[in-house]
């Protein structure tokens, strides 16, 4: 039975392979898995976590090609809803040498951001221990946002450690008011809260991670951790108590396509939290695996097994999360 789940829409990515050309142009692209959760879903399954993967696809190729591969790769499908009224989402990445590649979905009125929580079998979570949320189900329709706060609910009933990341997509919301107001509201049914710094910025006004942290741990009771991403500089943790830290970056030799690394860092941190380790060791792994997602094409396709990221430690030589 699973120990961890998540929720989200899964996509097919065509991932361009004509470097700084743009989409319009490009005339060679990969197909991948993608959607936020499901990278870390798949990431966490390949550190060895039963790992349980909520969602709808629409009963059409991208679907199945996506069904497929969840069955394949081992997550568990059993709140995987497959329906014919509805079209799978997909997008495409350009390409680029420099910065963050440019995104085109195709997923509005996808069959994920038409789920609703009487679809979702609730009597599989009995065994889970941690959930990812992210703000990317609340973008998507009225629809997927009350099934996310069904689902937060339901997880909390269970106290389940929740860990929320707002995950902006700002194309996917009517506007910047709505995305900020809903996402911090989100974030308060949360145990910790992942902001990214830029995310920050827009979501409550600030660039210093401590004044993003004290926003998140103000704002509620539940929220008793906030870790702020910072890309390559690595992360700033602060607790409830006030205890406060920054946990440096790994080095990266070259960056491929940063798409993947923010879900790579949560897989970092939940793998380990799930496994017991505390949290500035999970806080490492998560930079960890960050580094390693920005050195692969795909969105998932950069997280490791446990023997690549032992591999990883030792090139790094780092030895503190044995
Ligand atoms: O975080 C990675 C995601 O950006 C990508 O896999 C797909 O944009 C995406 C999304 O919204 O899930």
């Amino acid at each position: 039975m699973a120990n961890f789940i998540t929720m989200g829409e899964p996509l097919v990515v065509f991932a361009s392979q004509d470097s700084d050309i743009s989409l319009d142009k490009s005339l060679h692209f990969q197909k991948f898995l993608a959607g936020a959760e499901l990278n870390v879903a798949i990431g966490m399954h390949r550190l060895g976590h039963e790992t349980m993967y909520v969602s709808k696809v629409g009963d059409d190729i991208l679907g199945k090609f996506i069904v497929d591969s969840i069955k394949e790769i081992g997550l568990d499908s059993s709140n995987l809803l497959i329906d014919n009224q509805f079209f799978t989402g997909f997008y495409f990445k350009q390409k680029v040498s420099k910065g963050d590649p440019k995104v085109y979905y195709y997923r509005k009125d996808s069959a994920a951001s038409n789920i609703h929580s009487k679809e979702i079998d609730p009597s599989k979570i009995k065994e889970v221990k941690v959930a990812h949320l992210t703000g990317i189900m609340a973008a998507l329709s009225e629809t997927s946002l009350q099934t996310l706060k069904d689902f937060n609910e339901e997880l909390n009933a269970h106290q389940i450690l929740t860990i929320f990341d707002p995950n902006l997509r700002p194309a996917l919301w009517e506007s910047t008011e709505k995305m900020i107001n809903v996402t911090n509201d989100l974030a308060r049914n949360s145990a910790i809260v992942l902001p990214g710094i830029n995310e920050g910025k827009i979501l409550m006004g600030s660039s210093d991670p401590e004044k993003i942290a004290d926003f998140y741990l103000n704002q509620s009771k539940l929220t008793h951790t906030v870790i702020v991403k910072l890309g390559a500089e690595g992360a700033f943790v602060k607790l409830q108590s006030g205890e406060n830290y920054y946990v440096p970056g790994f080095k990266v030799q070259e960056v491929v396509d940063t798409v993947g690394a923010g879900d790579g860092f949560a897989v970092g941190l939940e793998s380990a939290l799930l496994e017991g380790k505390p949290l500035n060791i999970a806080v490492h792994r998560a930079c960890a695996i960050g580094a390693l997602a920005v050195q692969s094409a795909g969105d998932s396709e950069g997280y490791p097994n446990r023997e690549q990221l032992s591999e990883f430690y030792k090139r790094q030589n780092y030895q503190g999360d044995l």
